[in-house]
């Protein structure tokens, strides 16, 4: 390994990875380009993190059949991330070690759920667990991660954006991202 994050964590650290599923990478439903390619980086960093008792935080797309983000039902996306499927399953190489906990969103029939923290709770389980910052990559860069990153900033938490480990749909999109990411506070790593 070129490059090890170990002495990047401190207390009160924890790790987020967004959305590594199949059907957001090469091949999948959803795929963004070069999406394969966070899974290295991450691997890096989570394997980093769990040796050193950082907890570690995967969150997943979890679509109905008939999700409201699906352009069949009128919103944005092709057919992703359908609960149970294979295109919802985590990247089979993403290292997920005993202790990693899965927030499931994007459940609801109603509206989609883009952030990590919207309606999950997860903000308040990183507080009860005395984490001051979280670390955030995945996929995709312009659309689950910026709304995790920016929902962390309001929830009162440091950020660190892993930058090699997340990929944008669109290129404009990421480079706009990372500008908004850090108006708000947001740090950029790498
Ligand atoms: C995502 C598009 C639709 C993501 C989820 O995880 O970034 N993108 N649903
Ligand atoms: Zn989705």
């Amino acid at each position: 390994m070129s490059f090890d994050p170990s002495d990047k964590f401190r207390d009160g650290d924890a790790l987020l990875v967004v959305d590594v599923q199949n059907d957001f990478c090469p091949g999948g439903a959803l795929p963004i380009a070069d999406g394969d390619r966070v899974v290295p980086v991450l691997n890096a960093w989570i394997d980093a993190a769990a040796a050193r008792g950082v907890p570690i935080y995967a969150s997943r797309d979890w679509h109905p059949l008939t999700h409201p983000s699906f352009a069949e039902m009128g919103g944005p996306w092709p057919v992703h991330c359908v609960q149970d499927t294979e295109g919802a399953a985590f990247r089979s190489d993403l290292h997920m070690p005993a202790g990693t906990v899965v927030v499931t969103k994007g459940t609801r029939f109603d509206q989609d759920q883009n952030s990590a923290f919207d309606q999950t709770g997860l903000a308040e389980a990183l507080k009860r667990d005395g984490v001051k910052r979280v670390w955030v990559g995945g996929l995709a860069q312009d659309v689950c991660v910026l709304a995790s990153v920016l929902d962390a900033r309001k929830a009162g938490l440091d950020v660190r954006l892993i930058a090699e480990g997340t990929k944008p749909v669109t290129p404009e999109g990421g480079a706009e991202s990372l500008a908004t990411m850090q108006d708000a506070g947001a740090e950029i790593e790498g």
